[in-house]
């Protein structure tokens, strides 16, 4: 794979931002998307726009097509047994929310335990505290190992026979660790708990097989994906989305309508409440075609290669903290650090100026800030755009950002 020709498909990348060429190292918090992408939805919205299940006009036959036909597309990408397995939602946050919801309210009771790690994203902690909190279950965090990797050692330790759900990233959005979630599923199921996975970061970067991690329930986002925003997968067990109702009721959803009750459609509908987002499935399977044309195995060991070369140049600038393991082998594209004596969001400020987009903040992960001692860190993130050439602009901006601050004092 060539990122440098890879990147052309990509128009936005092609611009300068503050006089300077733009390098994007934000795509952790969302991906940029290439032409093929755009295009789709455009011809979409000019050619064919209509409701999807309904009419049996031409367009509404069209867009159904597209829409279902994504849906296969999905189910592909992460090798689901059946399509009846993925439900499309808005994102990672909506389809964790829709777990917690269906399969926690419908199962989960006081004196159940519920098992996350403590490198979650918000959106992998908050929908379980509130499961907690309306059922009386208890919410139980694996802890982390000094480098902030997971030690299976702690899970065995941390799920017990009392616990009924655990659910982890598969890559971290702060540390850029990966996750043994396959090892973390067997034991979650040897103690009879569902094993829920946060794919944000693991879909968009790493050959997916749900089948093979035999995880219970997979979320992952469009928009980190080269998709569009909007548009989110949940898959989950057959058997389990069976069993679990509804939590959005009106149109699409339904089978049939009585004054005083109603029955749902099959899967994967009856999870699909109102208008369904069309154009953004559409537009996700576009996104999906455009990396499979790539291969999922090279993109990963393209940012093995680039995280590898981050950590080594990024290790060479003084009084530099780099969070996380060192080894890169155990982490994908996503490095977070912090220049001594000089706040992560002035370090973004310097380094915008210089046109290099990185993202600094708690990146939606307080308890992971608190376990690092920083109320904050700075965080570039890469994807199959990136080339060596935009760490080393990093490294050179980093290096002036040091060079700035310490004029100043
Ligand atoms: N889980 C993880 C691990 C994430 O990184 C994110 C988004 C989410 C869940 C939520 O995804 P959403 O598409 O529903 O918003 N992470 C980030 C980030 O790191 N910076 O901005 C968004």
């Amino acid at each position: 794979m060539n990122p440098s020709e890879i990147r052309k498909q990509f128009p936005i990348l092609d611009q300068e931002v503050n006089g300077e060429p733009l390098v994007y190292l934000d795509s952790a918090a969302t991906s940029q998307k290439p032409q093929s992408v755009i295009d789709t939805i455009d011809q979409y919205y000019e050619g064919y726009n209509s409701n999807v299940h309904r009419g049996v006009h031409t367009l509404g036959t069209r867009a159904t097509d597209g829409y279902e036909g994504a849906r296969e597309k999905v189910r592909k990408f992460i090798n689901a047994a059946s399509t009846e397995e993925i439900i499309f939602t808005k994102g990672t946050t909506a389809s964790l929310n829709l777990v917690a919801a269906s399969y926690g309210r419908s199962t989960i009771k006081k004196g159940d335990e519920i098992v996350i790690s403590q490198m979650e994203h918000h959106s992998n902690i908050i929908p379980w505290q509130q499961l907690a909190l309306q059922t009386g279950a208890t919410l139980k965090y694996i802890p982390l190992q000094e480098d902030g990797t997971i030690s299976l050692e702690e899970v065995k330790k941390t799920i017990s026979p009392a616990t009924k759900i655990v659910s982890m990233a598969h890559v971290s959005n702060v540390l850029g660790v990966i996750n043994p979630i396959k090892e973390v599923a067997e034991i979650a199921h040897e103690n009879g708990a569902v094993m829920v996975v946060d794919g944000a970061q693991g879909a968009p970067h790493i050959k997916m097989d749900v089948q093979d991690i035999n995880c219970d329930f997979y979320a992952f986002s469009g928009h980190k994906m080269c998709g569009p925003t909007g548009i989110g997968v949940l898959y989950g067990k057959k058997e389990l989305l069976e069993e679990m109702p509804p939590i959005e009721f009106g149109g699409e959803m339904i089978d049939f309508v009585d004054l005083y009750d109603s029955t749902w459609k099959e899967l994967p509908w009856k999870f699909e409440g109102g208008t369904p987002i069309i154009a953004g499935a559409i537009g996700l399977g576009a996104a999906i075609d455009f990396l499979e044309s790539i291969g999922l195995d090279e993109i990963e060991k393209h940012e093995h290669k680039l995280a590898d070369y981050a950590l080594k140049r990024m290790s060479e600038i003084e009084g530099i903290t780099i969070y996380g393991p060192k080894d890169s082998s155990q982490r994908a594209g996503v490095i977070t650090f912090n220049l001594e004596d000089v706040h992560p969001h002035d370090v973004a400020t310097v380094l915008d100026a210089e046109g290099i987009a990185i993202r600094a903040g708690h990146h939606c992960a307080q308890p992971l800030m608190r376990w690092l001692k920083a109320s904050a860190t700075a965080r570039a993130s890469f994807y199959l755009y990136n080339t060596e050439e935009d760490i080393d602009k990093l490294v050179e901006g980093l290096i002036k950002t040091k060079e700035y601050f310490s004029n100043v004092f």
